[in-house]
């Protein structure tokens, strides 16, 4: 079971890097291997069946936490990522926590299922890896974020604008951060400002290297499904 480990010394750590500064992700590698993925996304729909299971959104969201602890599969990646993380950082690094989530279409289009779902993980620099486990669409949910939101220079210029980030969010430490639900609005003027959202859209197999201070949501699953493991860090 060394799928993911087996990749690790083709992962090109400069490149990683500079992808993080510049855009705030990089895409680091690709399991060919689709028998494995089928395995994974098997093992998701078993653990998706116990009942300490997170479902989210209408039902249409399941959320396994702690997956590295559940399956040996999904231990190899956590490995791989704590490899990966602890080279671009130059210091070690292990994840907190691995999540297996399984997106289906949403039952209705309704605001609270639609809506509210920008979002910045934090303010300071936040590396979460994500490999996608089936063919990811732009109706089946996909991951999307602004490259170049995760910079200081982005933050600050909208903090100072009210906008992304109140003054008190930056003191206040009680859970209920306003940088935890971005208006529709806001986005729609950052991109009128210029910044492009990316949609990742990619082939089963890809694994992404993302910085989730950007501003970022997972897009509302209207067809199919999409299915992915992520390794969360401090
Ligand atoms: O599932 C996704 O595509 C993104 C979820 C998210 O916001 C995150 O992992 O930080
Ligand atoms: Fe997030």
């Amino acid at each position: 079971m060394s799928t993911f480990t087996s990749l690790m010394d083709s992962v090109d750590i400069p490149a990683a890097r500079e992808g993080l500064n510049d855009a705030g992700w990089r895409i680091i590698g690709n399991i060919d291997d689709v028998a494995v993925l089928q395995a994974v996304k098997d093992e998701l729909d078993r653990m998706a069946t116990s009942p300490d299971v997170e479902i989210n959104y209408g039902g249409s969201e399941h959320r396994v936490w702690m997956a590295h602890e559940k399956s040996d599969l999904i231990r190899d990646f956590f490995e791989f990522s704590n490899g990966v993380i602890s080279r671009v950082e130059d210091e070690e690094h292990v994840a907190h926590n691995v999540l297996a989530i399984r997106n289906r279409a949403l039952s209705n289009m309704s605001a609270e299922l639609t809506q509210g779902r920008w979002h910045l993980d934090s303010l300071r620099r936040q590396l979460k890896i994500f490999v996608f486990l089936t063919d990811v669409t732009p109706d089946s949910g996909c991951f999307e974020m602004i490259p170049g939101s995760q910079r200081m220079g982005f933050k600050l210029e909208h903090a100072l604008k009210g906008e992304l980030v109140t003054l008190q969010d930056l003191i206040r430490n009680d859970g209920t951060r306003a940088y935890s639900h971005l208006r529709e609005q806001l986005i729609e003027r950052i991109v009128a400002r210029g910044y492009e959202s990316k949609a990742f859209t990619v082939p089963k197999g890809t694994i992404a290297l993302v910085d989730t201070s950007s501003v970022h949501r997972a897009r509302p699953c209207t067809s199919g499904e999409r299915y992915a493991l992520t390794s969360y860090y401090h």
